[in-house]
């Protein structure tokens, strides 16, 4: 069975659209395999983000991402769940993500578009291990 990471962010947990999210999933047929609220420390941020080190935005989403508490979870269910999470979540920039996804239906702004997902099998993998290493 496939699994994938999600990090509701902490624009969403501030907002109270947490279970609102988790139940999007739910409702959908995935399950959470693990999850927690946590504060994220800065060297877990840049290691989970290091494919964007170097880029314009990268000090502000890691001042972004630790700003608050954040829901990091595992989700399974089907096979390429990352895939279907990412259809769920949206584009990454809110303002042109269809309605009915998260980010279309809850963001407008990219900096603060509510959710993180793995965005692809070795990726899960990876993320995976650096959050919940009992399941990697
Ligand atoms: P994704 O979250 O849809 O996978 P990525 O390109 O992996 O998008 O970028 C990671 C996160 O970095 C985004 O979700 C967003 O929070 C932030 N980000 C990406 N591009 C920009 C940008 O151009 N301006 C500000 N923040 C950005
Ligand atoms: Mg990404």
């Amino acid at each position: 069975m496939d699994r994938t990471l999600i990090i509701v962010k902490p624009d969403a947990v501030a907002r109270g659209l947490l279970g609102e999210i988790l139940t999007r999933f739910e409702r959908r047929g995935l399950r959470l395999a693990a999850g927690a609220l946590r504060s994220l420390d800065e060297a877990t941020a840049r290691a989970h983000y290091a494919e964007h080190d170097g880029k314009p935005f990268f000090p502000r989403l890691v001042e972004f991402i630790t700003s608050g508490p954040v829901f990091v979870g595992v989700l399974e269910g089907t096979e390429d769940v990352f895939a279907v999470v990412r259809t769920m979540m949206g584009t990454t920039n809110p303002k042109e993500s269809a309605p009915g996804t998260i980010r279309g239906d809850l963001a407008t702004e990219t900096g603060e578009n509510l959710i993180h997902g793995s965005d692809s099998l070795e990726s899960a993998r990876r993320e995976i291990a650096l959050f919940f290493p009992d399941l990697a």
